[in-house]
């Protein structure tokens, strides 16, 4: 126990009318839904980055949480405190997963040696939390974005000595991923963009990207490593534009270099919504293209055009990216990561406990919602309907490319029948069960 939250006990599910905020109101996580337990379903994790290490900064003020580990003092020490109150942290939830970055377990040392040396000996005091936590490793994945180095990128930086550097890094964090069992290794390309075309050779990048992501899978077999490699799609922020800006350009990049059967994506709901798409179409994009991987699962701010990375708090939103997990049959090693921090005046450790139940509940509704909406199976049956032509042999012919453009041509007997889309018919069914 740290003493740190206000209570040493577990939080439990309580049903609907419970008035204890300490508890899920829908999250059961035995609760059978569709052949397999919501907790298995869901595969929720914490963020170590939100929180445990932002510090309630913004652009215009420092830190407001005062966390105890993140005042002065040595490092490693400040290390170990803060694992333990992340442990505990996951014990209260109740959680299965956490993630991390590199950075945000184990401080950066004068040198590579001494940072992975770091990183090791934190890993080292996880492993032996592990032996006894319930909690598993969901992903790892290393910072290649705050340091000074990483400023001009990292794989695509125009000195190939970061490029090293970078290699070393992810090599290390991999490395530790794989001994604590992580069941995914993220990439998220924090600083693979540009912020002006006059200085970047965008071709140049590419290629270096292409190169580094190669060399990464190919250090996953190397290693015997069994998990997914995932990569993480974000427009912009840092930078103003990022190569792995959405499900379709990340698609469009492992096919170029070889890799679409390698690696899959870590789709982020607040960043599906900087790309300029919902989350549910990122979602069902990466589905019907084969590289589903996980979720990060947050919520941005209708107002604000940045990453506010908030809890999710709205069902049907939730319901409807997660319509499209059940229907393509899970997320096989991933999950829904709470990359996710609260907010700036939330300065009490229970708004950790507060903001995390909220999420998990919301969740754990939409999940119900998805699969009654499944059971019912009237928008299933509507889709079927539309798209009942190509069933046909005539249809399938076509897609199969056993017909050629004369042949069809000269198929057509008449004017086609307009069909109406009914899209206000299936608001209304979807909205029976949100
Ligand atoms: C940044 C972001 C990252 C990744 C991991 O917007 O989402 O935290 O999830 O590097
Ligand atoms: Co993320």
């Amino acid at each position: 126990m740290t003493g740190f939250f206000s209570r040493t006990d577990i939080v439990r599910y309580e049903g609907p009318g419970s008035t204890d905020p300490l508890s899920f109101r829908f999250y059961d996580k035995d609760r059978m839904v569709l052949g397999k337990t919501m907790e298995q379903h869901l595969r929720f994790a914490v963020a170590y980055w939100h929180s445990l290490v932002w510090p309630g900064g913004d652009p215009f003020g420092g830190e407001t949480f005062l966390r105890p580990w993140a005042q002065p003092g040595d490092p490693m020490a400040q290390a170990r405190a803060k694992a333990e109150v992340a442990f505990e942290l996951f014990r209260l939830l109740d959680v299965p997963f956490f993630c991390f970055h590199d950075r945000d377990v184990a401080p950066e040392g004068a040198t590579l040696a001494e940072s992975n040396a770091h990183l090791h000996a934190i890993a080292d005091l996880f492993a032996e939390k592990m032996q006894t936590a319930k909690v598993k490793l969901l992903w790892g994945t290393a910072n290649l974005f705050s340091h000074r180095r990483y400023m001009a990128g990292a794989a695509t930086n125009p000195d190939p000595a970061v490029f090293a550097y970078a290699c070393a890094q992810v090599k290390a964090a991999m490395e530790v991923t794989h001994r604590l069992g992580g069941q995914n290794y993220v990439l998220w390309g924090g600083r693979e963009g540009y912020e002006t075309l006059l200085n970047t050779d965008l071709g140049q990048e590419l290629d270096q990207l292409g190169r580094f992501l190669n060399l990464v899978v190919a250090h996953k077999h190397a290693i015997g490593f069994k998990g997914t490699i995932l990569i993480e799609p974000k427009p912009q922020e840092p930078t103003k534009h990022q190569y792995d800006f959405d499900v379709a350009s990340v698609y469009g990049f492992l096919r170029r270099y070889g890799l679409e059967s390698e690696v899959k994506l870590n789709i982020e709901a607040n960043h599906a919504t900087l790309a300029g798409h919902s989350f549910e179409h990122e979602v069902a994009l990466a589905a019907a293209l084969g590289v589903l991987g996980s979720l990060d699962i947050n919520r941005g701010d209708a107002q604000s055009g940045w990453d506010t990375d908030q809890f999710p708090n709205s069902v049907p939103d939730v319901t409807l990216a997660l319509l499209h997990v059940l229907k393509s049959g899970g997320l096989g090693t991933g999950g829904l990561n709470f990359d996710a921090k609260i907010r700036r005046q939330s300065i009490d450790p229970d708004d950790l406990l507060h903001a995390h139940i909220g999420g998990m509940d919301v969740c754990a509704r939409a999940l119900l919602a998805a699969a009654n909406i499944i059971e019912n199976g009237a928008l299933q049956a509507a889709l079927d309907a539309r798209y009942a032509g190509w069933a046909t042999p005539e249809g399938s012919h076509v897609l199969r490319g056993q017909t050629t453009l004369a042949e069809i041509a000269a198929s057509v007997t008449g004017e086609p029948q307009p069909r109406s889309g009914a899209q206000e018919y299936l608001e209304n069914l979807v909205n029976r069960f949100v």
